[in-house]
């Protein structure tokens, strides 16, 4: 028997020598060690050995099972470092690869041109005001003087959801509801940036587009007050050396009414293209708040007055970077917004 044991020993290390998996090592450790092992199995036949004989042959098999366990130990290690090679192999990393670099994206020219509009208002003292972009008739039209029959709300004009409710097509219902909501504090004194929307779709013209408003309300403003901002604004926005020039129009919710016009930035008013060669570029319009309007916002008209001007913020951003179709600012297409 103990031939037996010396046997198994010799022919599992040798059967050890060839493995290469740490499966096959499990499997072939049970085959021999397990208690259905070979060596076990000898182990078991022990009682048919004489009293004498019994604790020698348990040496040898402990022997046998020492030197086997010790090299199963070698030969696990031997197999989990090759593995681990195998592993580091694979998951090297070349730093010396250049790395990918990240697109970097900017600001639309439209966000650039109201952000800059915010950032000359914020200097000069006002604040900015937001309200919702779905309105009703009364915030709309009633409040700012345009009433029900008024041929400037004409219904195909504007993007009607019911009878009463509408997308706005100015953002002059948020200095309304600005008014209602902190009278009779005084100043008044904001600008309220947006979305607008209109049925209009052309070159100059978009369903949707951009406005900036603005609205001072103070005992004893006056005309000359808002052409000192508008003077100010104009030569932040275009260039110091910018002049300004009222020219009387109308509007239901100003009286007086007046549009702006700014010494052309292109040629410095001697006449070119883009002003038509009259040397103006009109850019916004504007007027003293019509007494009824400060009416509906809670101020009394004979206490207070107030003056309040619109620009169309398309319009400015074209001019500013001489793009000639409105379309390009919301076609999304890289070639024209990485030029800014
Ligand atoms: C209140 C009272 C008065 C806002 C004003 C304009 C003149 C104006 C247009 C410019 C180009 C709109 O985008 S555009 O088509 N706007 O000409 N807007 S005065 O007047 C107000 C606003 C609010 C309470």
């Amino acid at each position: 028997m103990k031939e037996e044991v010396r046997r198994i020993q010799e022919e599992t290390l040798a059967e050890l020598k060839g493995v290469t998996s740490l499966d096959t090592l499990q499997e072939l450790k049970v085959k021999v060690l397990g208690k259905k092992g070979s060596l076990t199995a000898l182990l078991r036949q022990m009682g048919s050995l004489s009293a004498e004989e019994r604790p020698i042959f348990g040496q040898v098999v402990n022997e046998a099972r020492d030197v086997l366990e010790k090299a199963w130990v070698e030969q696990t290690q031997e197999l989990e470092q090759i593995a681990l090679q195998r592993q580091i192999e694979a998951e090297r990393l070349d730093i010396s690869l250049p790395g990918v670099s990240t697109i970097r994206g900017h600001q639309h020219p439209l966000t650039r041109v109201i952000e800059e509009m915010e950032d000359i208002f914020l200097g000069m003292g006002f604040d900015i005001a937001e309200g919702p972009e779905i309105e009703t008739d009364y915030y709309n039209f009633e409040a700012l003087n345009l009433p029900k029959e008024h041929p400037a709300r004409e219904m195909q004009d504007s993007f009607y959801i019911t009878e009463e409710i509408l997308l706005r097509t100015q953002t002059s219902p948020v200095q309304v509801r600005t008014m209602e909501r902190v009278h009779p504090q005084l100043p008044v004194k904001i600008i309220c940036p947006g979305k607008v929307y209109r049925k209009d779709d052309d070159a100059t013209h978009s369903p949707m587009f951009h406005q900036v408003e603005g609205l001072v309300v103070d005992k004893g403003i006056r005309m000359s007050d808002l052409k000192g901002i508008l003077l100010n604004f104009s030569r932040q926005m275009f260039g110091e050396s910018r002049e300004i020039r009222l020219r009387p129009s109308f509007f239901p919710f100003t009286e007086p009414s007046a549009e702006v016009d700014v010494s052309c930035m292109l040629c410095g008013g001697a006449g070119c293209r883009i002003c038509k060669g009259t040397g103006w570029i009109e850019i916004l319009g504007s007027g003293m708040v019509h007494p009824k309007v400060l009416e509906n916002g809670g101020y009394n008209p004979k206490e207070v007055t107030g003056f309040a001007f619109g620009m169309g913020v398309e319009r400015i951003a074209m001019l500013k970077y001489g793009i000639e179709d409105m379309r390009l600012l919301f076609d999304n297409d890289l070639r024209f917004l990485q030029q800014f």
